[in-house]
């Protein structure tokens, strides 16, 4: 059964059910009206020419018609491409030129004309009124196999430029239907969905499963700590994920303790520090959840709803999932959540996959006694800030684009914030290094150089000139050396 036949399924069993809040004005969906609604959007994409298994590009910020419009392309058997809102032009483009949309659905349709080509059926809102031609087409709903891929999610990587993990709707389903389970998930759950929708935490943990049981969500339109605790409070919420910098505003703005009302707070996307873990504990009264995703897996492993919750510790695996530790106590994984490869990448797969088939994800772990994993590092250079992952190799490239540039490392340092934040330690050309008013307004430069090739995230906060990168005796930079907080320039 595809994943939407059992959200249609749910809808249809108590239609009248209030299943989305709009929590800036109070509007509400019933299931009924969802179930219409996304009808209409699978019918008037399918009335323009999009056909099951297209790719549509789905980049907005959140609200309640970008999940109409993402329920809407799943419905109708078609590939969703979810893309950061705060992509430049030249990573969208990447992404356009490699998975090939059929349409995308943009917060700002302007911003298709910064592409390299047009799209074959253009680009739209998000409520789709711009979509021409409103006669209602046949679309058959919710008849996709499980096989059949459901949504090509965007991840960097090591080496090159982003590459699409294809996610079957097999995978989504058992992704979610796996946190219903483990969360004791029921339709008396309430959300408090203050995530992107654009990437996994906010569309295959939160919409996904909140869908899946049959639950209901209050939709914000960006986070904002005093937003989620009004929004916990008056649409009696029952629930809260969130990434570890959230729950630090909320921590440091006094909110948490509004939190205290609610049955769940998860944590995922970055590390929860011990110290914040704690401070939830005591002031929202409740140890937090902290769980381990992937875009590549959706949901692996989660602390337990009944049982300790471990402060350091991601938990058990989720039904289904299977963990081990491999060469290097690299964690690889198992399990019908786990994608199939990366969209058309096969060397990436043939290096991504052990030859029993196993996920590597790239993150080094530890078991304890009782099955808790711990992840305690990473085989990759991945930087996680805020909960968004940056990989060194992609900055490095951007920042390896200005003239006066010779050599560049780049990597995450501490920060109280963030978690981590990106740093650059950059080699100039010889005749301008020596030059110290030059050296001393590169930084900004260099800031201002990024800024049209990468999204703000994943732009350095910190440039440091070094006449030098340390090296091992392989000529491979020792970024261990560097992750050592530099002096802001
Ligand atoms: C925003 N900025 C960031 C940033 N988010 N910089 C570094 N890291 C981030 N995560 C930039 C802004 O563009 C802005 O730049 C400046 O920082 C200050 O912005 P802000 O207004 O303070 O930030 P805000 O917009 O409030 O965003 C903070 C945030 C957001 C925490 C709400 O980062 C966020 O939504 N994070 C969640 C990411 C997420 O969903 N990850 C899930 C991935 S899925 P400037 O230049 O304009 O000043 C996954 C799998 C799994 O990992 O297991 O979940």
């Amino acid at each position: 059964m595809s994943l939407t036949a059992g959200w249609a399924g749910r809808w249809r069993a108590d239609p009248g059910r209030v299943v989305l809040v709009d929590a800036a004005d109070g509007r509400t969906v019933t299931a009924r009206a969802l179930d219409t609604r996304t009808a209409g959007v699978a019918a008037r994409l399918s009335a323009v020419g999009v056909r099951p298994a297209d790719r549509v590009l789905l980049s907005c910020g959140q609200s309640l018609e970008t999940v109409i419009a993402y329920v809407g392309i799943l419905r109708l058997g078609g590939v969703v491409v979810p893309a950061n809102t705060a992509y430049t032009a030249g990573e969208l483009g990447h992404i356009v030129a490699d998975v090939r949309p059929v349409l995308a659905i943009l917060d700002d349709p302007a911003r298709a004309s910064a592409l390299p080509q047009p799209l074959p059926l253009g680009a739209h809102r998000a409520d789709l009124t711009t979509l021409d031609g409103t006669s209602e087409g046949w679309a058959a709903l919710d008849d996709a196999a499980d096989e059949e891929p459901a949504m090509v999610a965007y991840t960097s990587g090591t080496t090159g430029r982003p590459k699409g993990a294809v996610l079957s709707q097999r995978n989504l389903s058992a992704g979610a239907e796996a946190l219903v389970q483990a969360w004791g998930w029921t339709p008396d759950d309430r959300l408090v969905h203050a995530l992107p929708m654009f990437h996994m935490h906010g569309l295959g943990a939160a919409i996904n499963g909140s869908l899946t049981a049959g639950a209901s969500m209050v939709v914000l339109p960006r986070f904002d700590p005093a937003a989620v605790a009004d929004a916990a409070a008056a649409y009696d919420a029952t629930m809260y994920f969130g990434v570890p910098t959230m729950y630090a505003r909320l921590r440091d703005t006094g909110h948490l303790a509004a939190l205290s009302g609610l049955r769940l707070l998860v944590s995922g996307s970055a590390p929860l520090d011990p110290v914040l873990f704690q401070a939830i504990a005591v002031q929202a009264g409740q140890a937090p959840i902290e769980r381990y995703g992937m875009s590549e897996t959706v949901m692996l492993t989660s602390n337990p709803l009944h049982g300790e919750r471990r402060a350091g510790s991601v938990g058990r695996p989720l039904p289904g999932v299977h963990v081990r530790l491999g060469e290097g106590d690299g964690v690889e994984v198992t399990g019908p959540n786990v994608f199939g490869g990366y969209w058309e990448r096969p060397e990436a797969n043939a290096e991504a996959f052990t030859p029993d088939g196993w996920f590597r994800t790239g993150d080094i772990g530890e078991l304890d006694a009782d099955g808790y994993l711990r992840l305690v590092g990473r085989a990759s250079d991945l930087v996680i800030t805020g909960g968004y992952n940056v990989y060194p190799r992609e900055v490095e490239d951007a920042v390896l684009e200005h003239p006066d540039v010779i050599d560049v490392a780049v990597v995450g340092v501490p920060d109280d914030t963030w978690g981590e934040t990106v740093a650059a330690y950059v080699v100039l050309r010889t005749d301008l290094a020596a030059d110290p008013a030059h050296a001393a307004q590169i930084g900004d430069a260099l800031s201002a150089h990024v800024s049209s090739r990468l999204a703000a995230y994943k732009r350095p906060r910190r440039w440091t000139v070094v006449t030098d990168l340390p090296r091992n005796a392989m000529g491979k930079v020792r970024r261990d050396l560097l992750r050592t907080p530099p002096p802001a320039m």
